[in-house]
């Protein structure tokens, strides 16, 4: 994406430095937000922790913050927001690699929580962080359109089994049987464009977004989330586990139907490009604020891990 430099030619929009200086926001939001490794308990805290400071890509985080630049608001209004997200993603990573989900042994790049802290206080340890996001998520600053309650409701729909936890419900349900694209599409909406929809929504809301920024934003986070997921599926069986810090070639294992083993790899990407094409439709509303949104959209598409 291009934006207008001083001296009026046009440059490209400097996605590492957004995304570096985003990331180390959120962390230090994060790190604030979150007790400390010394508060008793010492070991939930720890493990909290250790999951949501492992170094994941903070991806929703990201487009919270540019979705909130999209409608001219402030990352310091988005960032509880921003946060909240992340804890959530991060709860819902921690649950999926238990061996009563995925029995996953590595997470971004590094052992997951229940080989470190055991799995009890994995478990635990999933659950606070899902709480602590609600906990965060209260401590935004509420804005005409958009309540306290109104952010809150969106959290826990986001979340709640009709979405996220519909998707990984459907995603376990699914394991060993022959799906059909429309029932794929189906886990894909829930167990994961539902989050990244989530966030780029609620950092309209913190800009106190109209209805039809809101509406734009819905489509572009739906489009979105849905490209990640079938480019997540083709990472997983063109990838080494090194590169993408957790086990590679787990879909074929498990026996789950991906977008590549229903349609093929090279039908897979010209889904992902389609998809992310009507992400960058939605955004025409907002014009050059949206850089940030357009560069994260085109970065996804191409990511390698
Ligand atoms: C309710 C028990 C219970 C569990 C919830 C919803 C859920 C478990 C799990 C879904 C987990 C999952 C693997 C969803 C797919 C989304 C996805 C591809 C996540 C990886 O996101 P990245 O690549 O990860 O942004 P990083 O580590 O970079 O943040």
């Amino acid at each position: 994406m291009l934006k207008r430099s001083p001296s009026g030619l046009k440059e490209p929009f400097d996605l590492p430095g957004f995304l570096a200086a985003t990331a180390a926001a959120v962390n230090r939001a994060l790190d604030r937000f979150l007790p400390s490794e010394k508060s008793k308990p010492s070991t939930i805290h720890r493990a909290m922790r250790y999951s949501l400071f492992a170094g994941g890509k903070r991806m929703r985080p990201a487009l919270c913050l540019g979705a909130a630049a999209a409608c001219g608001g402030s990352e310091a209004d988005a960032m509880p927001l921003a946060c909240a997200v992340e804890c959530i993603h991060t709860y819902s990573l921690v649950h999926d690699d238990l061996p009563a989900m995925d029995n996953d042994d590595y997470r971004r790049g590094k052992l997951t929580n229940h080989k470190v802290f055991g799995e009890g206080i994995a478990v635990l340890a999933g659950d606070a962080l899902l709480t602590q996001a609600f906990e965060i998520a209260a401590c935004c600053r509420g804005w005409p359109r958009y309540s306290h309650q109104r952010i809150i409701l969106e959290l826990a729909r986001t979340a709640g089994s009709l979405q996220l936890i519909a998707g990984q419900v459907a995603d376990l349900e699914a394991e060993g049987k022959s799906i059909s694209v429309g029932q794929l599409r189906y886990i894909h909406e829930r167990k994961t464009s539902a989050l990244l929809c989530g966030s780029v929504r609620l950092g309209g809301m913190s800009a106190n977004c109209t209805p039809a920024q809101l509406k734009a934003l819905t489509d572009f986070g739906y489009f979105v989330g849905l490209a990640f997921q079938v480019v997540d599926d083709i990472l997983d069986v063109t990838q080494t586990s090194d590169k993408l810090g957790k086990t590679a070639g787990k879909d074929t294992k498990a026996k789950k139907e991906t977008y590549p083993s229903i349609v093929g790899l090279e039908e897979s990407r010209r889904i992902a490009a389609r998809l992310t094409k009507r992400a960058f439709n939605a955004l025409n509303v907002f014009g050059s604020r949206a850089q940030a949104l357009r560069a994260l959209a085109g970065y996804l598409l191409v990511r390698e891990a």
